[in-house]
């Protein structure tokens, strides 16, 4: 980490516990992401940036400049073309990583209904909301039987070859007759990415709307099928999330304890992890070992799942992955599947860290593999937790930040967002329309994704201080929603010293924060119940697209990132990138930025990172404007009902405890 100090982005880095860890000398001596790109030293191909290198057959690779005719294709495919097909395979690839990710959930949510894991169904009243939505009978079943059953349908959806993915049927009317209409309603998970990949194959789909009509389609059976199914699933398996306190920061490791990082995107490992953590023989090993016990915190996604549903702290997110290791102070950094970079296992080269692969699809040099199995989660899990407390004893020289800890609330689901807007006696997003209606809340900003060196940190805090002191409440997820709690916008007092005073009001009327944590990746789906909610709630339009809600991944470097904004744009959302590799290609780029909102009400918009909330902002006064809504109003202070209202969902289930654990 020797660039600590010349490269911008690491200037920045996040809350100071960082900078003060690379201050070390032994984090000095780590060779980190930060290096490599400094050493590489060189830019990225424009054909590659612009989207027009194609090498998808062995006639190439072929670097296409658009409008010149000797540079098409040695197969003719011209700029557009190509340009197209490689963002497809882009929506293709995040929806294969999202859907796999949701069928291992959904078979561990049937292996728990039918008793072989530690776990349990959580949350009935979920379940049986998911019953209904698939049409099972709940009487006076069993919640293990309906579990059963809504699990088999659940995975059916994933093979499924005709009809339709049943939570489709979720979405605002119009939206759904929008995608009958285009013919882009998924039929199954499965297919609509095996078409992609066909579709994209050399010598097939060779006009680029029509290919990224399949596009919308795979990225739907994303969004409305594996993610939400993911999440739903998750949620009645290991709880809803509910408001919980807790840390985001790397000082959340612990000198005295074992140390164990879980770092990856399927829960069930993680989930199986904290059961044993509390393990009486496993306890006692540790305080043989000379531990108090075992510390458990997550990193990237999987910290996200066990952040929102348990309140356990977040060590780091996908730009510190390398760099909670380099503290030395971590026994045991266990990975499943996705945004695990192979240098972790280098960094940790001569000290006493084990990196250990749990999943048979993702394994790496130089690491350990202890296969994670469902039926025997609590005894992987107990495998993987002793051989960390063995290593206790070997740790060496290590450094843990302790300053600038910032505390986080967090758990907003959608179910958490109805009760604390709507108040306990009458859950609804009425309140959240009607202040929107009346302008203290300009509209909603969502900020997702992920990180990326070749940015500065603080890209995500610059972008929400901006949107919220224009009134604009934020809903975060992924490793935006990290790093924005690094930087303290996940408390409430946050709401007093940066929103605007319509947003601020609201804030501290509920006692919520002005940026909302949704939770992981796969809960963008939550994201888009709360935006179906809000237009069912009535007010703000007939569909999605006439919300003001806008979405942006600042600094997006994952294949996934781009199925989520594939999914909210075809879904009506407008969603702004930072840069999408389509330049290259001249009606596809404006096929892209503006034909597609003539198709689904909402386009895909690329601004410099300085200019995102810009953009944001203007985006949402634009919905404003078509609703009529956009009057600048005097402020109006909150009646007494008004706030009655409000105040009745302040105290809720969890709120305040939770924290480190
Ligand atoms: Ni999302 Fe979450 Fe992070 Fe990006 Fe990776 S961990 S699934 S892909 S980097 S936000
Ligand atoms: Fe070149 Fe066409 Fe082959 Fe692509 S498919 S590599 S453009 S010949």
């Amino acid at each position: 980490m020797a660039k600590s100090n010349g490269c911008d982005s690491c200037n920045d880095i996040t809350g100071g516990s960082t900078i003060d860890l690379l201050n070390q000398d032994l984090a000095k001596k780590v060779r980190t992401a930060y290096d490599r790109i400094e050493d590489r030293g060189m830019s990225a191909c424009l054909f590659g940036s612009g989207g027009t290198c194609c090498r998808i057959c062995n006639m190439g690779p072929c670097q296409i400049i658009d409008g010149v005719e000797a540079m098409v294709g040695i197969c003719g495919a011209t700029a557009d073309t190509v340009a197209a097909r490689n963002f497809a395979r882009l929506v293709a690839a995040g929806t294969a990583a999202h859907t796999d990710h949701a069928r291992e959930m959904v078979r561990g949510f049937i292996a728990t209904a039918k008793g072989e894991t530690p776990h349990e169904i959580k949350d009935v009243a979920k379940l049986h909301t998911m019953a209904e939505v698939f049409g099972i009978e709940i009487g006076d079943r069993d919640k293990n039987e309906i579990a059963l059953e809504l699990g088999e349908r659940a995975l059916a959806e994933f093979g499924q070859q005709e009809g339709t993915v049943t939570m489709l049927k979720r979405a605002p009317e119009k939206q759904q007759k929008i995608w009958k209409e285009k013919g882009v309603e998924p039929r199954g998970i499965d297919r609509e990415v095996v078409e992609m990949m066909h579709r994209t194959h050399m010598g097939v789909d060779q006009e680029y709307k029509n290919i990224m009509k399949q596009a919308a389609r795979c990225s739907l059976a994303d969004g409305w099928g594996a993610s939400m199914l993911s999440t739903e699933l998750t949620d009645i398996m290991f709880g809803t999330p509910v408001p919980k306190r807790s840390i985001i920061d790397l000082g959340v490791l612990r000198a005295d304890m074992v140390n164990v990082t879980v770092h990856g995107h399927e829960p069930l490992l993680a989930e199986s992890l904290c059961l044993a953590a509390e393990d009486e023989e496993l306890l006692a090993l540790a305080k043989k070992a000379g531990a108090k016990g075992i510390n458990l915190a997550g990193v990237c996604c999987t910290g996200n799942e066990i952040l929102m549903r348990r309140g356990i702290p977040v060590a780091g997110s996908f730009i510190q992955q390398e760099m909670v290791l380099a503290t030395g102070a971590v026994e045991a950094m266990v990975v499943d599947v996705q945004c695990v970079m192979q240098s972790v296992a280098q960094v940790v080269k001569g000290k006493h860290t084990d990196i250990i692969t749990t999943n048979y699809r993702a394994k790496m040099p130089d690491a350990i593999h202890i296969q994670f199995e469902e039926d025997e989660a609590y005894e992987s899990a107990k495998k993987i937790l002793t051989r960390a407390i063995g290593n206790f004893k070997k740790r060496g020289d290590f450094y843990i930040p302790i300053d600038k800890k910032f505390d986080v609330v967090v758990g907003f689901s959608h179910e958490t967002i109805n009760y604390m807007l709507g108040g306990r006696f009458r859950q609804s997003y009425r309140p959240l329309n009607d202040n929107i209606i009346n302008g203290r809340i300009r509209g909603i900003g969502a900020l997702v994704g992920c990180e990326h060196y070749k940015h500065s940190d603080d890209v995500h805090f610059e972008i929400a201080k901006e949107l919220i002191a224009n009134n604009v409440l934020v809903l975060a997820t992924g490793c935006a929603a990290q790093a924005l709690g690094r930087r303290g916008m996940l408390r409430p007092e946050a709401a007093t010293e940066y929103a605007g005073d319509g947003l601020r009001e609201v804030c501290e009327t509920v006692g919520m924060p002005p940026v909302l944590h949704v939770g992981s990746c796969v809960d963008n789906s939550r994201l888009l119940i709360a935006l179906t909610a809000m237009v069912k709630e009535g007010g703000l339009g007939d569909d999605i697209s006439e919300l003001p809600a806008v979405g942006s991944a600042p600094l997006w470097m994952s294949e996934k990132a781009v199925a989520i904004g594939q999914y909210f744009v075809t879904s009506g959302a407008h969603v702004i990138f930072q840069d999408l590799p389509i330049k290259g290609a001249k009606k596809f780029t404006e096929f892209m930025l503006n034909g597609m909102k003539e198709e689904y009400g909402a386009s895909w918009g690329v601004a410099e990172t300085k200019d995102i909330a810009k953009a944001m902002i203007a985006a949402i006064d634009e919905k404003r404007e078509a609703l009529g809504i956009n009057k600048k109003q005097e402020r109006v202070l909150m009646d007494m009902a008004m706030r009655r209202d409000l105040e009745a969902g302040t105290s809720l289930p969890g709120m305040g405890c939770g924290g480190e654990s």
